[in-house]
């Protein structure tokens, strides 16, 4: 096993964590190359997976630094998903009934990106305000009239906000627990900005989820963390807050939204995920140990499939410039030889090459003009959506192919 004694667990500090999946020198997964950017040796880093016996959290051993990960020409744009618009409205709604949110109220969302779900309590007439270093997403959010501070949240920046009199009722804070390289000091710059009776509302992607359906690919430099109900509780107890509240959702491969407020009032839902986990023993190192095994199968599977549509004469292309599609592509060994090019919705994206490989991105568009046999859906996560999208596609003989949780040709 790996010697890990220069990592400490990223939340309770213990040492001896365990590697159980050492996916390889890998790109960023978000860094898309321009062909300026080809003509440069491309950084690689570490991308080790390893279990901590003390309090259960699944982690990555190598921190690249959150200006490098998040950096100005973050391409991530969360209102390219319709499934994720409609998602966040719908959370965003039943909030503010739930908890009658009004013009008095105070809504903050920490790392808001392009203003995705924060647009919904402006459309309400509900002080809100976002925070999120990229400064593409930020940018967009401040054209539409989204208040955003383009920065990280930190402990610093929790306290300046209460002192200023926008403590929050609610903070929003989806898919970016996993992403800050120090998880206790923004767990505790939240318990800074809740008010006495305010909630936390937190998503993040289900470890259970990822080791169910084989999700190796949503594994990136990005996600530093993968939690579960288990190791969350740890983590927020720790700074006398408390997850009193879990709801699961099919959202990104399937996620947990967490309820956490400064009281204790733990619900049913915490006390059944917790004993749910206790008995598959998602607390043992053996549970991850196995799922790495199942990965290994995975990636030979799908290469071999792959290879042999190629033997074949068949033509592939790929759906989805997505950050897991570059762990997928990298880990797996897809490169020109198998896909011809990778297309997206997203236009910032267009014109670019993918981490590692570079295979080219263009528009969807592209599918229909070129027609190739097979398209990778490396977007997977979004399966539902795309495939209705792409519906002439199929009516015109294309076919898809989902890789996860094993290869499937629909
Ligand atoms: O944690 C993160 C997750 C939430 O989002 C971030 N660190 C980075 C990002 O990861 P991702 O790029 O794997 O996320 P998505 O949202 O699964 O990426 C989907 C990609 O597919 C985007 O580039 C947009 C694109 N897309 C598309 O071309 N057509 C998406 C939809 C729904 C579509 O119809």
């Amino acid at each position: 096993m790996k010697d890990t004694k220069f990592y400490d667990c990223r939340s309770c500090n213990e040492p001896g964590l365990q590697v159980f999946l050492d996916l390889g020198e890998t790109p960023l997964a978000d860094r898309l190359l321009t062909e300026e950017m080809l003509k440069h040796p491309e950084p690689l880093y570490p991308l080790e997976v390893a279990f901590c016996p003390h309090c259960s959290l699944i982690q990555i051993l190598k921190t690249v630094s959150p200006e490098v990960l998040f950096c100005d020409d973050y391409p991530y744009f969360s209102s390219f998903s319709p499934a994720l618009l409609k998602h966040s409205r719908e959370n965003v709604l039943d909030l503010i009934a739930s908890r009658d949110l009004n013009a008095n109220s105070m809504v903050v969302e920490l790392a808001s990106n392009d203003g995705y779900l924060l647009r919904n309590y402006v459309q309400n007439g509900i002080p809100c305000l976002g925070i999120d270093p990229a400064e593409g997403p930020a940018k967009e959010a401040i054209k539409n009239n989204i208040p955003t501070l383009t920065t990280f949240f930190d402990v610093e920046l929790a306290q300046s906000l209460r002192h200023e009199g926008r403590a929050a009722d609610v903070v929003h804070a989806n898919n970016v627990l996993a992403h800050v390289a120090d998880t206790n000091r923004f767990v505790e710059g939240i318990g800074v900005l809740l008010k006495e009776d305010g909630v936390a509302v937190i998503e993040v992607p289900y470890v259970r989820d990822l080791v169910d359906h084989c999700e190796f690919d949503t594994i990136y430099h990005e996600h530093l963390c993968y939690f579960s109900v288990t190791s969350l509780d740890h983590l927020f107890r720790r700074h006398s807050l408390y997850l009193n509240h879990v709801k699961p959702l099919p959202i990104h491969g399937g996620s947990l939204r967490l309820y956490v407020n400064r009281y204790e009032s733990v619900q049913e839902s915490v006390h059944s995920f917790l004993q749910t986990e206790t008995e598959l023993e998602t607390d043992k190192f053996t549970y991850y140990y196995d799922f790495s095994k199942t990965v290994v199968q995975l990636k030979h599977t799908l290469r071999d499939l792959l290879l042999s549509l190629r033997a074949d004469g068949k033509t592939i292309a790929a759906y989805g410039a997505a950050a897991k599609g570059a762990t997928l592509i990298n880990y797996v060994g897809i490169d020109s030889s198998i896909i011809d090019f990778v297309v997206d919705r997203n236009s910032h994206k267009h014109g670019k090459y993918m981490p590692g490989k570079h295979l080219p991105i263009y528009g969807t568009e592209k599918l229909l003009q070129e027609m190739p046999d097979y398209v990778l859906l490396l977007a997977w996560n979004f399966a539902e959506e795309i495939l209705q999208q792409q519906d002439p596609f199929l009516k015109a003989g294309g076919r898809f192919i989902i890789p996860v949780p094993e290869p499937k040709i629909v």
